[in-house]
């Protein structure tokens, strides 16, 4: 098993076969309860609004929305939120995460994105569309990649854990598409499963992880719990170089990045 040494965490040789064989492997205790009651307390602040999110980096993730009452959101997302609450940059979950990116994928990884993504208790909706994340990204030589997904609740079957398709990660990317056919209304992208398909849920406990690569298919379904909030705090974590990159074509994974640039950066998307 894993496990906590002071502010690192070892993680196991199983684990990191199941990382290799899988795309994804589940990381219990990874996080103390004291270090993710102090990330509930500012994660709480974004969902009360006293941190200020500009535009499109605090939205709907199922219908796109922004710039509204984020209340009745069935997923509240929030991108970047180190950027916006320049506090929690090289918190705990950045170092912790960081560690485990290295051991998973080797040297040379650096924090790409962070993200917030919480799902509201009664909302069948609140589904996050299947898809391999490299679809959304630029095609870089150095693909390497451990998203770091963190439960700030537990995370059930029930209100909408995250769900893999082990393995898939060996294939190439398949065909995605916009969900709602204009990428500047909605940015989820969507790819269909196949019949043969037989996708595990992942059920985690508060202060656990999952990480997962950048091939491996997933997704999650609606929150049909009456009274569970699902929240997860996600760190990314890519390669120095694909980083770099991505940079250089002004990719930030900002929501708000310029038309142009998403434009330009669709172009390079892979689709096969
Ligand atoms: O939180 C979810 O349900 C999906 C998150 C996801 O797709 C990701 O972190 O790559």
């Amino acid at each position: 098993m894993g496990h906590r040494t002071g502010d690192r965490y070892i993680v196991s040789e199983e684990d990191r076969a199941a990382f290799g064989r899988d795309g994804h492997v589940h990381l219990r205790d990874v996080l103390t309860p004291v270090e993710v009651d102090n990330i509930e307390s500012v994660y709480e602040m974004f969902m009360r609004g006293e941190i200020d999110v500009p535009g499109k980096d605090l939205s709907d993730m199922v219908t796109g929305e922004y710039g509204t009452d984020p209340s009745h959101y069935a997923i509240f997302n929030v991108m970047l939120p180190r950027r916006y609450h320049p506090d929690w940059q090289g918190n705990i979950f950045e170092q912790i995460g960081l560690s485990i990116a290295e051991q998973l994928c080797g040297e040379g990884m650096t924090l790409d994105f962070d993200q917030l993504l919480a799902k509201q208790p009664g909302r069948t909706d609140a589904v996050f569309a299947w898809h391999q994340d490299q679809a959304y990204w630029i095609n870089t030589d150095d693909r390497r990649t451990a998203t770091c997904w963190l439960a700030v609740d537990d995370s059930t079957l029930e209100n909408g854990c995250m769900q893999f398709l082990p393995g898939s990660h060996r294939e190439s990317v398949r065909p995605h598409r916009p969900i709602s056919g204009n990428r500047e209304d909605q940015h989820t992208l969507v790819t269909d499963l196949r019949p043969d398909d037989v996708l595990v849920p992942v059920e985690i406990r508060r202060g656990d992880i999952t990480v997962h690569n950048e091939g491996v298919l997933h997704g999650s379904g609606g929150n049909t719990s009456t009274n569970n909030w699902r929240r997860a705090y996600i760190t990314a974590f890519r390669s120095i170089e694909t980083v770099r990159q991505e940079r250089a074509l002004g990719f930030t994974h900002s929501h708000n990045d310029a038309q142009d640039v998403l434009a330009q950066v669709d172009g390079l998307l892979v689709t096969e």
